[in-house]
């Protein structure tokens, strides 16, 4: 990372470039792809053409037009897996390590039909990218995108039009740089001392620990509809005795006039309740709720809402959208799901996998949904950003609760207070909700995790914040995460439920677990005094290098994490029937981080290896999340943990 003075303005310019986020207004839904009979969807994820601009100022690809032309006409490229992160698939450190714009390419065939009929739309949708994109088809410059882990889309139809039948050729540039406006925040610092570090030497900073992993994270799709279509949709839903009530608005584009109608069936196919026009609300008899795993025999249950959009030549657009019919809600001290008490029993989770980085991938997917099912959990946060929708709609089948959070992790420095900051932070909550509104598993939405809530500015900031979001959906509590110390926490005040993170015999008097109990209840009882407030246990853990063996236990064995999570579990059993509402643990899995003197090749919270192998403390998680489900009575004896 070297270059002259000139360069060096450059390069900050480039990476900047990335992250001056336009904020625009949000525009239209972003309902997931189906196929449908009016819809066709074509995965182009798959291998693509990849570069890193290694140039010194980053900004070669920009100058020199790369997207012009193939992507290998303007130099080498090596493949790259999509979805994945591109950081581990090499041997190259810099690949790795690198900060700045990556080039990614491909050169997709289009069904003729699709180009042909011209009351076809055709739009390009990119899953995620990490964390400014701009988007190209055939060299022609289709949307931008800031941020990671939401989806973008661009119609697409009029460019692959006028190239009449020829390839379409997809470029997307991908900068992973962070400022104190992005979500989360990151500083670029330059190193100055050139005793010590070359001319133009820089280094990227952040408050969060996770690895920085970057590139096209989610599926790149193609899908169809026609030209009058269903943008959005938006549903809501109660019940009152066996009554299931679905209220339901319908956005359609494309035309003035078309005739919307709306059926529910059940499982069986059976059309349970049905309507016309652009909202209503459906009614079902006898309704089959949508019950948590663990809380019902019948967990996750998912009616299926066709939608039809008739325009008036008849042309008709077709989308059917699960639907869970359930409630939440919450009191000084609890947390209902239709009207019952919940208890998160839970983990924490981050996309994160060898080899593929924060790439999605559904046997690990499959894998994670068996594990948490094995060892009792009902419920995960998605710390510290919005994971993919494939993973939402499975916890929506499988009846596993989520608090669903944005990226505002890391937010530490004062200047990432600002308007624009604000301004980018009420867009991602807008984007989140507009895509994850529909997730019966989403009870929460959680706007930041562990923010330097003590400045100044934090008030107001939070206070914005969350009136917007439930602005935005007034079916959710909202929370944001806090760390133990309530003396300073200026954002508690507007949440609903006050989730909590404490590391005691951790970051506090390391090594001392006799004192978990004494300093834990202390946390409780202040932030319960203070708020009045039901409270989650949103962090708590304990590194454990799998395999090292220590007894009296010490710090970074098995048996530590094992008398921590103990300890722990004894506070929450006498505070849970008071108002602790959950308990998460921090992490369910290892997990990447950056290079530090504190991180042993990553974080090792996981009470499972990073190849998801369990260590001691998943068995001990294991027999009392079971424990806790058999309480409640409801289970059926043939889900029963073997040993209880
Ligand atoms: C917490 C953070 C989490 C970290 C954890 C840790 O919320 O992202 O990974 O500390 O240090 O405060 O293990």
């Amino acid at each position: 990372m070297t270059g002259s003075a000139a360069a060096r303005l450059a390069v900050k310019c480039a990476l900047l470039a990335a992250i001056c986020s336009r904020c625009r207004a949000l525009q239209g839904g972003m309902l997931f792809p189906r196929d449908s009979p009016s819809r066709e969807v074509k995965d182009v994820s798959g291998l693509w053409s990849f570069r890193a601009d290694l140039s010194d100022n980053r900004n070669r690809g920009f100058e020199e037009q790369w997207f012009s032309r193939p992507l290998e006409e303007t130099g080498p490229v090596i493949d790259m897996p999509v979805p994945s992160s591109y950081n581990d698939i090499t041997q190259d450190a810099k690949i790795r390590d690198f900060v700045g714009w990556v080039w990614y390419e491909k050169e997709v065939l289009v069904p003729t039909r699709w180009i042909q009929d011209r009351g076809t739309r055709i739009v390009l949708r990119v899953g995620s990218a990490h964390y400014y994109s701009v988007l190209w088809v055939n060299g022609v410059q289709m949307t931008e995108h800031a941020g990671g882990h939401l989806p973008f889309e661009a119609d697409i139809s009029s460019v692959l039009r006028q190239s009449s039948g020829g390839p379409c050729r997809i470029t997307i540039a991908v900068n992973n740089t962070l400022s104190l406006e992005t979500l989360p925040p990151g500083t670029i610092q330059y190193m100055n001392d050139r005793t010590r570090y070359p001319s133009g030497y820089f280094v990227q900073n952040t408050n969060f620990d996770f690895f920085n992993y970057a590139g096209i994270h989610r599926s790149v799709l193609l899908y169809t509809t026609p030209a009058v279509h269903i943008d959005d949709i938006t549903v809501q839903t109660t019940f009152s005795d066996n009554i299931g009530l679905v209220s339901y608005n319908v956005s359609v584009l494309g035309g003035s006039k078309a005739a919307v109608k709306v059926t529910l069936s059940a499982k069986d196919g059976r059309c349970v309740a049905s309507s016309e026009g652009l909202s209503g609300v459906l009614k079902i008899t006898d309704v089959n709720l949508w019950w948590p795993y663990l809380m019902h025999e019948n967990p996750g249950y998912l009616y299926s809402m066709e939608v039809q959009a008739i325009a008036e030549d008849g042309q008709t657009d077709i989308y059917t959208l699960p639907v869970g019919v359930r409630t939440v809600q919450v009191t000084r001290s609890k947390f209902l799901i239709n009207n019952k008490l919940f208890y998160f029993h839970g983990v924490n989770k981050h996309e994160d996998a060898d080899i593929r980085g924060k790439g999605f991938d559904w046997p690990l997917v499959v894998k994670d949904f068996n594990l948490m099912k094995w060892m009792g959990a009902n419920s995960f946060r998605t710390s510290h950003y919005p994971y993919a929708e494939e993973i939402l709609q499975t916890a929506d089948r499988h009846g596993i609760v989520i608090i669903d959070e944005c990226p505002g992790v890391g937010i530490k420095d004062i200047r990432s207070f600002g308007n624009v900051s604000l301004a980018h932070h009420l867009t991602v909550m807008e984007e989140l909700v507009r895509r994850d509104k529909n997730h019966p598993s989403v009870v929460m939405w959680s706007v930041a995790n562990e923010p330097a809530s003590e400045m100044p500015p934090a008030g107001l900031y939070f206070k914005e914040l969350i009136s917007h979001t439930k602005s935005l959906d007034s079916s959710r509590p909202v929370t944001f995460i806090t760390d133990s110390n309530y003396a300073r926490d200026q954002g508690a005040p507007y949440v609903d439920v006050v989730c909590v993170n404490s590391y005691f015999s951790w970051y506090h008097d390391p090594g001392h677990t006799e004192l978990i109990r004494l300093q834990l209840s202390t946390q409780f009882d202040n932030w319960h005094g203070k708020y009045q407030k039901p409270i989650i246990q949103s962090e708590y853990g304990a590194d454990a290098v799998p395999g090292l063996h220590s007894d009296p236990p010490m710090m970074f064995t098995e048996e530590y994490q094992r008398a921590v999570l103990q300890n722990y579990h004894s506070v929450f059993d006498q505070k849970r029937k008071e108002f602790v509402i959950g308990e998460l643990i921090w992490n369910f899995a290892d997990f990447m981080t950056a290079q530090t003197i504190t991180r042993v090749v990553g974080n090792k919270k996981g009470v499972f290896t990073r190849q998801r192998q369990p260590k001691a403390g998943a068995f001990i998680l294991r027999e009392r999340y079971w424990r806790i489900a058999n309480e409640s009575g409801v289970l059926p004896t043939w889900s029963r943990y073997p040993c209880l």
